[in-house]
């Protein structure tokens, strides 16, 4: 059975865009993956959605080139969205020829797909003139698309034209899908991001339901890996997991929306990559540890711990598992009075973490470092955290020695200054490396350490 049609990435996220380095690596990587469209439309770039009426200036157009340049030599139409939406006038002719005049600048760079965003506006007619010209906003966005469409058609022979709704994830069932779906020439296609914004899973229900309401089959945007918004503090390294494979029978193609970090979103795109050719053959598992063999061979087995660490996102809504067993393990253990291997458990696990994040930090090559640094260091505290947890919980025996030296209390107290200190410090990153489940269970080893020692010195209070 065949795969997706149309397997894309869509540079749609907002926060700082990717450099045209960056997307020269995406489209040469994407050539190599198997994909065949990359759409620019990042939200953050003004002249893309604010300031959509002003044209690209000769130093963006002359990268952009290559950038179209560098996908028709790896196989990869190179597609371009505008985001019109904020103040478009659906009626006015005038805000109809600066758009079409705006993509046939593109076209003059060989672009060939041209998509037009009405993600994340308000969903309402915001000009007088519309609402006395049109009975809704999707009758609007319809009319608009429509004549886009047909000019542009008149110029460019094999156009491709895409609409991204405002109403692009949900049931499928409100009037204002019904009537693009009625109204918007059967030609364009239609974006869909499944049941929710961020879907967890994309059933073939949903596939179904979209097609049916849509009257055509839809282009999945699916966000994953991105990571901007609320998911900021997340790094999207894991296994691509929860897309049944019927929906490539029932969609035009899916194209994932990547996060800011672009070298660090070939992990998930290079796994996604096989979902996208055979949707029926794929095993998650062996695609994500085949695409970080590809990405980083040297360090294999440290991409694998530290995406282990990384796994909690939209599609993998819970913490990672690895960590939550670690302390499982160590509280099940000593309630088991195997104190001695609870401990020596989680000293394994402290020292596994910084000798990975040290290797990770010497030896990965120079763009991923850059934008993984952040977790990595993150990650790296974890570990010392836990190290010095464990070492506390080795030290305790002190206390109940029956008149402990001085100095061994003392470096007690110590260990536990350090590890207040490393847990302020924790409290303070802007990354959520799955570590964080620790910090429970190093709180509690603290107080309780704390209490014990007040105990024996006699100053409880
Ligand atoms: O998903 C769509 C269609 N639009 C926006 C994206 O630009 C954004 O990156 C994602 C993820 O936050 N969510 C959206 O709603």
């Amino acid at each position: 059975m065949a795969g997706f049609g149309i397997r894309g990435v869509v540079e749609g996220f907002y926060g700082r865009p990717w450099t045209m380095r960056d997307r020269l690596d995406i489209v040469d990587f994407m050539g190599r993956h198997g994909f065949n469209l990359y759409i620019y439309a990042p939200k953050d770039d003004e002249l893309h959605r604010f300031r959509w009426r002003e044209s690209y200036d000769s130093r963006f157009v002359k990268a952009f080139s290559e950038i179209v340049e560098k996908g028709s030599n790896s196989g990869v139409d190179v597609g371009i969205a505008i985001s019109p939406g904020l103040t478009v006038k659906y009626s006015s002719d005038e805000d109809l020829n600066t758009l079409v005049y705006k993509y046939l600048e593109f076209s003059k760079m060989g672009v060939k797909c041209f998509a037009l965003f009405y993600d994340d506006i308000p969903f309402h007619l915001s000009h007088e003139e519309d609402r006395k010209a049109f009975s809704s906003l999707a009758q609007a966005q319809a009319s608009f698309a429509n004549q886009v469409y047909e000019r542009l058609g008149d110029r460019l022979p094999s156009l491709k034209f895409i609409v991204c709704p405002t109403e692009y994830h949900g049931r499928a069932e409100s009037n204002y899908v019904v009537t693009l779906g009625n109204q918007l020439c059967p030609e364009i296609q239609i974006m869909w991001t499944g049941p929710q914004v961020c879907s967890q899973f994309i059933p073939e229900s949903d596939a179904l339901k979209a097609k049916e309401v849509f009257r055509r089959e839809v282009l999945y945007w699916d966000n994953y890996p991105v990571n901007d918004g609320s998911m900021i503090p997340e790094l999207h390294i894991g296994p691509y997991v929860g897309r049944d494979p019927e929906i490539a029978s029932h969609s035009t193609g899916l194209v994932l929306n990547p996060m800011n970090q672009a070298h660090a979103s070939m992990i998930a795109l290079g796994a996604a990559a096989d979902f996208l050719i055979d949707p029926w053959g794929y095993d998650a598992t062996t695609s994500w540890v085949n695409s970080i063999k590809r990405e980083v061979p040297e360090l294999v087995d440290e991409m694998l711990l530290l995406g282990e660490y990384n796994l909690l996102s939209p599609i993998h809504p819970e913490q990672s598992e690895r960590p939550s067993k670690i302390v499982a393990d160590f509280r099940r253990l000593k309630s088991h009075g195997r104190f001695e291997e609870a401990v020596s458990m989680i000293l394994e696990e402290s020292a596994l973490i910084v000798r990975t994040a040290e290797r990770l930090r010497e030896n990965l090559r120079g763009q991923l470092l850059e934008e993984m640094a952040l977790w990595i260091y993150e990650f790296e505290q974890w570990g010392k955290l836990l190290n010095l947890a464990s070492g506390i919980l080795e030290h305790r025996r002190f206390i109940f020695e029956e008149t402990p030296e001085r100095s061994k209390l003392e470096l007690l107290n110590n260990r536990i200054d350090e590890a207040e200190d490393l847990m302020a410090a924790l409290s303070r990153v802007r990354t959520l490396s799955g570590g964080s489940v620790f910090r429970e269970l190093v709180a509690e080893i603290l107080i309780r350490t704390k209490g014990l020692l007040s105990l024996k010195e006699g100053n409880w209070k």
